[in-house]
């Protein structure tokens, strides 16, 4: 089967393209490799990365993504560009392996203790049954329905070639069903309030939400290059996440059904620091073990990610369709607003009315103050003193 790469993801922007042939991805992997070093070298205010002192820092100027780049919030990209085509190259040679064969990683769980251990060790966690087969069968019903209907107007978006996969954006618009899950209603999800639970523990109160997002993935869709969700972020990363990407599965995931691929506990080490910085060994992990697997989980789970951790959509070689929701949930103080949920400032009226304050709140789209003071003139406040 030929395959096709899905460029978008639900918090980083666009995925650069994964190269076709095996053996020039090799080279070019090695190439950058070589040329990274040799930059790193002519570089005019070269400090060694080891000298932590003032005088060090001071040296390296305003650098603090790494030192080269001016636009440093797209730094990570540059650790990542490693990794360029190498999910590709592991789906094709058999080597990707389904999570569940690997028995410490996370498994379904609804203790919130054992999930917040999931979370902390491997950058990911399964709440199990978050939502009945009667409520992903609303979702599913609802998203179809739309995601045809935007077809017909010809404004879908594919984002794989040949339409193996459509992402319908915006959901907070286009349905309560949606609303309500994203907002944890146990109407909509009836473990919602355990997975907000942990998100609040994740991000603290009152966190934001970035997108919220049907996938539709059919055979030979859902590929993209291995990433992480806060690559807007300068690195270093701090010892905690700026999010999190929430993925409710609502057909069951694993390797042949396009799973996400995932590299467990490389988001962190056990000291809390970072995996990525310049030099970082990418590959590595991913060859490593557990190394690069498919996350498994049941139809109904709800798969919690730390933003920080490496993962990408995964290739569908099962015939049929993989439907699933990604929400992206931010920091409180993160801007909440994303490349493909422009929802976040262009909501009609007809559905503003209809928002909770809490997801008035998320989307920042809240009024905190309805008599705000605007210019004032200085008689203006001649005149209102007594
Ligand atoms: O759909 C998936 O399995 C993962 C998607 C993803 O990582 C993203 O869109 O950022
Ligand atoms: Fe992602």
């Amino acid at each position: 089967m030929k395959t096709e790469q899905d460029r978008s993801s639900s918090a980083s922007g666009n995925l650069p393209e994964v190269p076709t042939a095996h053996e020039s991805v090799k080279e070019l992997r090695e190439e950058n490799a070589r040329l990274r070093a040799e930059i790193a070298q002519l570089r005019p205010h070269h400090v060694d990365p080891h000298d932590l002192s003032w005088d060090a820092a001071i040296t390296r100027g305003i650098a603090y993504a790494d030192g080269v780049s001016h636009t440093s919030s797209l730094s990570p990209g540059r650790v990542l560009k490693q990794l360029s085509g190498i999910a590709k190259q592991r789906q094709e040679d058999g080597l990707i392996r389904d999570s569940d064969e690997f028995d410490y990683l996370p498994k379904p769980r609804s203790d919130q203790t054992e999930l917040e251990a999931d979370f902390v060790r491997w950058g990911y966690c399964l709440v199990e049954d978050a939502m009945s087969p009667e409520q992903v069968k609303a979702q599913v019903d609802r998203l179809t329905e739309q995601a045809t209907a935007e077809r017909d107007l010809e404004s879908a978006i594919m984002t794989s070639r040949k339409s193996t996969a459509q992402l319908v954006n915006n959901l907070v618009l286009k349905g309560q069903v949606f609303r309500d899950a994203v907002e944890f209603k146990p109407s909509a999800a009836q473990r919602g309030e355990l997975v907000d639970a942990l998100l609040t523990k994740i991000m603290g109160e009152r966190f934001g939400l970035g997108c919220a997002h049907g996938s539709i993935v059919h055979q030979g869709g859902g590929l993209q290059e291995l990433h992480v969700d806060q690559a807007g972020f300068p690195m270093p990363y701090p010892p905690f996440p700026f999010g999190s990407l929430i993925i409710w599965c609502y057909t069951p995931f694993n390797l042949e059904n396009g799973a996400t691929y995932l590299v467990p506990g490389s988001h962190r080490t056990a000291t809390g620091a970072t995996t990525f910085h310049d030099g970082a060994d990418l590959v590595h992990l991913v060859e490593g073990e557990p190394g690069l697997v498919a996350v498994c989980a049941p139809a109904g789970t709800c798969i919690l990610t730390d933003t920080r951790v490496l993962h990408g959509g995964g290739l569908r070689t099962a015939a049929g369709t993989r439907y699933a929701m990604r929400c992206h949930y931010n920091r409180g103080f993160v801007r909440a607003l994303h490349e493909q949920a422009s929802v976040n400032h262009h909501v009609p009226d007809s559905v503003y009315e209809k928002l909770s304050p809490r997801l008035k709140q998320m989307m920042g789209i809240e009024a905190s103050n309805s008599e705000p003071i605007g210019e004032l003139r200085s008689q203006d406040g001649a005149n209102a003193s007594p």
